[in-house]
Formats: structure tokens, C-alpha cells, sequence
């Protein structure tokens, strides 16, 4: 019989990239999506467009009882608990509600799970989250974070992630569960939500490209990241719960790179070399052929708290797993920019 499997966050960026790879092996795939399941509803119907082998289930995050029912009526051999607010930003602006479904829904998968009693055969994915390092200078490993780092979340968003972790492991040693932490670093692709800093701006440069938009708001474009290509990273999602025993992971690509570096590979794509001139907030990018304004700042992006640095060492994922990622920096802004401009409409 195919394997089940349950993806909480189907809508989102990974739960498209996790579908599609099980789909592919074989797995029998249920989606939860929230809200109600109308078939007129815009996300419904687009997650039944995109992906039509996926059975879609309604529940949500908050209500142990909708997942519960869920969990009971699929028996899932595996859950990957993808749904989360996910966006750092809006955590600051709604950190109740982060703790909750961020935090908190963590804990209402897992019981959903153990309530079924199914907790000594479902294998259970948690989202975790290189936010939970905080990227601080005296906690900023040179070769990386590994899974052994400390915790310094600098968000609402990363301190519900950090429950969100723990609970996992604690549901692992008090209840023999199998389950997992991927520590993820920053994951994009054609999939990311336009509210994320790459997806933004390879959109933009797309848009500017055809005439759409004159130029882009940004917030700190000094922050680096460790930004990998989001279907390697559901491969390793997938592998952690083919394993013997349970264990966390660090995915990663060893690399960290700036906004202002993928600004400028990002217009690169497109024929136009970007000039930094200005400091501070009246910093702007210009079009050196030109001069004309494409990238300025605006102080409504910034965060309260901000993650400087983030890099990751996947040592542990490379060897344990067989995981390595398979596209490089520059080879996801182009990917992320070519996909944007085939979406422009044709003059
Ligand atoms: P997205 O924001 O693209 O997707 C999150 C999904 O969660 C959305 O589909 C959303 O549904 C759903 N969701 C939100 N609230 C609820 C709720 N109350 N009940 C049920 N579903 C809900 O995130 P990604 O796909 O990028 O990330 C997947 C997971 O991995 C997240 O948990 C994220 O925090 C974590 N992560 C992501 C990384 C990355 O770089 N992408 C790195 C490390 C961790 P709706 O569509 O209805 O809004
Ligand atoms: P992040 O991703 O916070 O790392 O969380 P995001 O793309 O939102 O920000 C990355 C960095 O870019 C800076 N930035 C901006 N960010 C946004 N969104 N919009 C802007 O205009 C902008 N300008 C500059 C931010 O300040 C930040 O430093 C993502 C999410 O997917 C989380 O769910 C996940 O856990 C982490 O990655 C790993």
C-alpha cells in the first residue's frame, strides 16, 4: 500500500515543493488547508490547479480538534508540520498570534497525533529554523551553526519556532516518538511568497524590465543570509524520516550572502549594474549607466530587532543524510529573476 502523508502548510512555499516530491515517490499526499474549504475559494482552487494528486483536508493550527479528526481519519505514516505565520516581519506586529499558531500549533500536531494513538507509528517533520540562532556576533560560529549552536531568537516569529523545536524533542524522549527537526536556513525559489526580500526583488526587477514598476523599497540591505534553493531542501525534509532513528539537522548551503548582493546579481540578470550612492536611509541603487533611482530605502521594512548574519555548516545533513544542495547564490537569483520575467506579460 502508499505510503500517507500528511503536509501541514500545503499552500505554502515548501508544502508545493514536498507534495510534488512525494507525489513522485509514490506517497498518497493529504494537504491541510484552512479557512473554509469552498470550491470557490481562490486558495482552494488554486492549490487543486497546482496540485490535483493532493487530498485536501480543512483544519487549522489552532483547533486541536480539526487536526485531530484529521489525523484520525488519514492515519498518516508521516507529518510534516510546514503551517506557521512564517514571516519574521508581521511576527513583530502579531506576536500573540505567531505564539499561538507558530508556537503552539506545534504542540496541537503532536497531540493530534498522540491523542489518535498513533504516536509510536507517525513520523513527525517540525519546520524549525535557523531564526532561532539570532545571528548575533557573540553567537556566530565561523564555520557556521551547527545543530549544537545555541538559541537566540530575535523575534516573536523565532521564539515560537524555539517551543515549536523543543517540544518536538521533548515529545521524542517523553513518548518514544519519531520525530524531527530540520533546522532550515533560508530557502527560496518560483514558490516563494512575494512578502519574502528575494521573491520581492526578483519580481521587481522582472516588473521594471517591462516597464511595470519604476523601482523598489527595501528595508536593512546589509543583512546576510544563507539562501539555498527551497526543492533541495524538501529532499532533505523527506530524508530525515527515512531514518533508523530520530534525530535534528541542520540544511544549509555553507554560504552567506547580503540583500545588497542579490540586488545586484538580481539587476545583473537583466543587463543593468547597480551603483550604490548615499549612506544610511537616503542610501539608493542606481542604474550606473543611467543613474536613474531602481533601489532606495524605506524605514517601514526594518525590524525591530534584526538577525545581522546567518550561515549554516550542513556537515552533519552531508554525511548522515547524503543531502547536498544543488544550486548555488547565483544560480538562484537567476532561476528566481528568469521565472519572474516569463510571468511579465509579452508587449
Ligand atoms: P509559507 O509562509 O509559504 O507557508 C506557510 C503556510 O502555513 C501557509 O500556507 C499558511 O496558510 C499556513 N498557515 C498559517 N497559519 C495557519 C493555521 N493557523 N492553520 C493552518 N495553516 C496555517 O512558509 P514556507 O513554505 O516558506 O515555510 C514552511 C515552514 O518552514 C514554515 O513553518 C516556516 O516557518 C519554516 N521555515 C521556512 C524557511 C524558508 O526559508 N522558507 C526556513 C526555515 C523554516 P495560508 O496559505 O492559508 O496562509
Ligand atoms: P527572513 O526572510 O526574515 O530571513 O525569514 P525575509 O526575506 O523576510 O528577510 C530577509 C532579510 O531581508 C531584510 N529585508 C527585507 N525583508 C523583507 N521581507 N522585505 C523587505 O523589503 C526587506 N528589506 C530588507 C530583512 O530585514 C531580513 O534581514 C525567512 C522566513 O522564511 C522564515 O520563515 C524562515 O524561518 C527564515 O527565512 C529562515
Amino acid at each position: 500500500m502508499a505510503k500517507r502523508a500528511l503536509i501541514t502548510g500545503i499552500a505554502g512555499q515548501d508544502g508545493g515543493h514536498l507534495a510534488a516530491l512525494l507525489h513522485g515517490k509514490g506517497y498518497k499526499v493529504y494537504g491541510v488547508i484552512r479557512g473554509q474549504m469552498e470550491a470557490s475559494s481562490p486558495r482552494y482552487m488554486q492549490v487543486k490547479e497546482d496540485m490535483p494528486y493532493v487530498e485536501l483536508v480543512m483544519a487549522d493550527l489552532l483547533d486541536l480538534s480539526s487536526l485531530t479528526r484529521a489525523v484520525q481519519e488519514i492515519k498518516p505514516d508521516e507529518v510534516y508540520n510546514l503551517a506557521a505565520i512564517s514571516h519574521v516581519g508581521y511576527s513583530f506586529k502579531n506576536p500573540v498570534l505567531t505564539a499561538d499558531v507558530t508556537g503552539k500549533g506545534v504542540l496541537n500536531v503532536l497531540e493530534a497525533i498522540r491523542l489518535s494513538g498513533l504516536e509510536k507509528t507517525t513520523r513527525f517533520y517540525q519546520a524549525s529554523t535557523s531564526e532561532m540562532f539570532g545571528g548575533l556576533a557573540y553567537n556566530r560560529p565561523e564555520t557556521g551553526y551547527t545543530e549544537e549552536a545555541t538559541f537566540h531568537p530575535r523575534s516573536p516569529y523565532g521564539v515560537a519556532k524555539t517551543y515549536g523545536y523543543w517540544i518536538t524533542r521533548n515529545y521524542r524522549e517523553s513518548y518514544g516518538m519519531f520525530t524531527a527537526n530540520g533546522l532550515l536556513f533560508n530557502h527560496e525559489g518560483e514558490r516563494r511568497g512575494p512578502e519574502f526580500v528575494t521573491r520581492k526583488i526578483s519580481s521587481a526587477v522582472a516588473r521594471i524590465k517591462v516597464g511595470l514598476q519604476e523601482s523598489i523599497e527595501l528595508g536593512n540591505l546589509d543583512s546576510k543570509r544563507d539562501w539555498g534553493y527551497a526543492a533541495d531542501y524538501v529532499e532533505g525534509m523527506w530524508r530525515m524520516l527515512q531514518q533508523d532513528k530520530p534525530d535534528d539537522y541542520v540544511l544549509a548551503t555553507g554560504e552567506t550572502h547580503s540583500i545588497r548582493e542579490f540586488c545586484e546579481l538580481a539587476f545583473k540578470e537583466i543587463g543593468i549594474t547597480l551603483k550604490w550612492q548615499g549612506k544610511s536611509v537616503d542610501e539608493v541603487g542606481v542604474d550606473a549607466s543611467t543613474g536613474k533611482t531602481l533601489v532606495s530605502i524605506n524605514p517601514d521594512f526594518f525590524r525591530p530587532a534584526e538577525v545581522d548574519l546567518l550561515l549554516g555548516d550542513p556537515s552533519k545533513a552531508e554525511k548522515v543524510l547524503g543531502w547536498k544542495r544543488s544550486v548555488d547564490f547565483p544560480g538562484l537569483v537567476k532561476l528566481m529573476v528568469d521565472h519572474d520575467l516569463k510571468l511579465q506579460p509579452r508587449k
